[in-house]
């Protein structure tokens, strides 16, 4: 549906801030997010959830109350504003396909509810009981009625083919579009068929930016195609090449998608991890603290290369699968990183640097494409921005074919202009070619927004 996709901006850069407290986030707006050229947040669930320590009880519903780990009403909706005033817009992590697993409590926000019991939301026939496995949990993903219809982890199964809840699902969701919220990332849109998503939108008060969590499964009958209908599609086939890329060192395989198989890149959003994959059980997973620089590197890779709409999260560091934000989701960043287990990779100078580069190639076209070795790319982006990524163990002096227009640019990897003077490594461009020096396990970013004299 090219209404909806229609919000797609591909030159703009979404932060997925993980664990983040509506008041930290707000203030990150304003002190580096807004300012550094970023576009969207995407934040937490906002709605009521079970309680307890681990992150994952936020993706347990058990009302639509504003109200979570995360902040309340009011400090949802002074966030919203705040970062818009910063230039920012919120996505809003939207759990529609289910409600809690278990049996009954209380709360976060004060709730009493049991499971299939919601009081004032949803009774026992808003959900499914497929009937299958003996407990109703989802056990073959190659059965496309078993996953939409049984359990994810337990997890009550709205039915999302009913008038009633597709009405409250879209009451809830227009009522953070009626706070300013500007996007939606569907939660577990594999699980709930790509027809009731569409019904569920189509009752939204105005349209905003949709991205769909659709995990490619090689094999499986629900694809992600499916669902570019109702906007962009999370495309985990990229995540996971970028894994097996940047991981294993053969990174000269990564210049064209379009013949992949994947949904195109207008309707792809586009990330190196998410906090799924981050804590992948079924992998090495490619994480922030992943030898070889190989987090950063494909990081850089991902801001420059044309594919999709960028994500990039930015959570804080865990010992094991469930360990929760530290303090509240307190979001501790300064200068370049973070503190107190806050990663902050939004403000890691190679990925903000690279904010800047999409921002000013826009929608220019990949080109003049080099690699003289599996582990070292080159590639360009119009006449308005070149990369150099060297995932070898060693240096790279190259000659580089460039359609940038004569001059001297700062490497925005290394540094920046400061009043005409690169602090990092400088290009000398002339007559479509260049020649630098790009150290092991690193990169080299130059485009027309940043020049500067100085040496490579
Ligand atoms: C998603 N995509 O489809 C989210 O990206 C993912 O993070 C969510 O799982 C999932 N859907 C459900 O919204 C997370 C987490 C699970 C966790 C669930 C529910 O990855 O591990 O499950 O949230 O909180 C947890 C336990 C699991 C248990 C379940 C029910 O980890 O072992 O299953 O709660 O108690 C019996
Ligand atoms: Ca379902």
């Amino acid at each position: 549906n090219v209404t909806l996709n229609a919000r797609q901006n591909p030159t703009e850069v979404i932060i997925q801030m993980f664990g983040w407290s509506w008041d930290s986030i707000a203030a990150e707006c304003e002190a580096f997010i807004g300012p550094a050229g970023y576009s969207w947040v995407q934040v937490s669930p906002p709605q009521e959830h079970i309680t307890g320590g681990q992150w994952w009880t936020e993706y347990q519903p058990v009302s639509y109350k504003i109200q979570s780990k995360r902040g309340n009403r009011s400090q949802f909706q002074n966030m919203v504003s705040r970062c818009r005033n910063s230039g920012v817009r919120i996505i809003a992590d939207a759990v529609i396909n289910h409600m809690s697993a278990i049996n009954s409590g209380t709360g976060v926000g004060g709730s009493s509810f049991s499971q299939f019991n919601y009081p004032g939301i949803y009774q026992r026939q808003d959900f499914h009981t497929c009937n299958r496995n003996g407990n109703n949990d989802i056990m073959n993903y190659n059965d496309r009625y078993e996953v939409q219809n049984c359990e994810l982890n337990n997890l009550a199964d709205l039915a999302t083919e009913s008038d009633y809840v597709r009405g409250k699902i879209a009451a809830y969701l227009n009522d953070l579009l009626s706070l300013g919220v500007e996007g939606l990332r569907i939660d577990a849109a594999k699980h709930i068929p790509t027809g009731d998503i569409s019904n569920i939108l189509s009752r939204l008060s105005r349209v905003v930016y949709i991205t769909q969590e659709v995990i490619f499964g090689p094999g499986e009958p629900i694809l992600p195609s499916e669902y570019t209908r109702n906007g962009d599609v999370q495309e985990f086939r990229y995540t996971y090449t970028l894994r097996d890329a940047f991981l294993g060192g053969t990174i000269n395989n990564l210049r064209d998608f379009s013949t992949w198989g994947w949904v195109a890149g207008g309707q792809a959003n586009a990330f190196v991890a998410n906090h799924d994959t981050e804590r992948d059980h079924f992998a090495t997973p490619l994480k922030y603290d992943s030898p070889n620089n190989a987090y950063v590197l494909a990081h850089v890779f991902s801001l420059a290369h044309p594919y999709g709409q960028p994500s990039v999260l930015s959570g804080y560091s865990w010992s094991n699968f469930d360990t929760g934000a530290p303090d509240n989701g307190a979001g501790r960043c300064s200068g370049s990183g973070g503190s107190g287990g806050w990663l902050c990779q939004h403000r890691w100078l190679a990925i903000s640097a690279m904010v800047g580069f999409r921002r000013t190639v826009g929608t220019a076209a990949l080109n003049n494409w080099q690699s003289p070795a599996n582990n070292r790319i080159a590639f360009g982006r119009g006449t308005t921005g070149f990369v150099a990524i060297n995932r070898a163990t060693s240096a790279w002096t190259g000659t580089f074919t460039t359609s940038l227009p004569n001059g001297s640019y700062c490497d925005v990897i290394s540094g920046n202009p400061v009043n005409g003077a690169c602090s990092g490594f400088a290009v000398n461009v002339s007559g479509g070619r260049f020649t630098a020096t790009i150290p092991a396990l690193s990169a080299l970013a130059v485009h027309t927004g940043a020049r500067g004299t100085g040496t490579g």
